[in-house]
């Protein structure tokens, strides 16, 4: 249904490379009805929270996790972890269409070893940022990660190896896969204030997927 209202008409398919090893693929998330379904499973399992961050700021950005490990922050530090901590279970497992998809996108971006064992899942509401950071919590920088926005569009702030370094602006969209990895894979990157609207088959929030290859 989403690519045929058109979120972004003629852009589905495009190939836009962001930098050396970063590439979007406009609208490779579409149809995302599966993915929705799948993603409404995982949160009744484990449901989005606002976690604290070492300095003690509990983060606008709510967040859950489904994989074997998943992305865990506390006063006790940034981290992955097999067991939600609220629940003192294992993250649910990692469904199929999210599987599935993190490696045909990865594959296509030229990542094609790449399986995922960690998804962390993001919930902005409008008002809802996350500040410029890097993404070093996974063991092995050889290993890319797929970011799927869901919802809302927002607006992707990219930068370069050092936080002043100036950032490039990407408008992300409903159904828009980022992979990115190589070279670029520890340039800061983040998301200001997400604007207010009403997707019509996700409503007033944005999801991002990000899968990772945290073990
Ligand atoms: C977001 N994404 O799009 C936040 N990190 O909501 C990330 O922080 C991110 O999209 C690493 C790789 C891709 C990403
Ligand atoms: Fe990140």
């Amino acid at each position: 249904m989403d690519d045929l209202f058109g979120d972004q008409p003629g852009d589905t398919g495009r190939r836009e490379e962001l930098a050396a090893g970063a590439v979007v693929l406009r609208g490779r998330a579409l149809p995302a009805d599966a993915l929705l379904s799948a993603l409404d499973a995982v949160v009744a399992a484990a449901p989005f929270r606002n976690m604290v961050t070492p300095g003690g700021f509990t983060m606008s950005v709510a967040m859950t996790n489904c994989g074997a490990a998943g992305w865990v922050t506390d006063r006790r530090g940034y981290r992955y972890d097999a067991v939600d901590p609220e629940s003192g279970r294992p993250w649910p497992d990692m469904p199929k269409p999210f599987l599935e998809l993190a490696c045909a996108a990865a594959a296509e971006a030229g990542y094609p070893d790449f399986v995922p064992d960690a998804c962390l899942i993001n919930r902005y509401q409008p008002g809802a940022r996350l500040s410029l950071h890097q993404d070093r919590n996974e063991r092995d920088y050889d290993q890319p990660i797929v970011s799927v926005s869901l919802g809302l569009p927002a607006m992707f702030q990219f930068g370069g190896l050092e936080r002043s370094d100036p950032v490039r602006k990407v408008p992300l969209r409903h159904g828009d896969v980022v992979v990115w990895g190589g070279p670029s894979r520890l340039f800061y990157h983040g998301i200001p204030v997400l604007k207010d609207g009403e997707h019509p088959a996700v409503g007033r929030v944005r999801f991002n997927l990000t899968f990772r290859k945290a073990l």
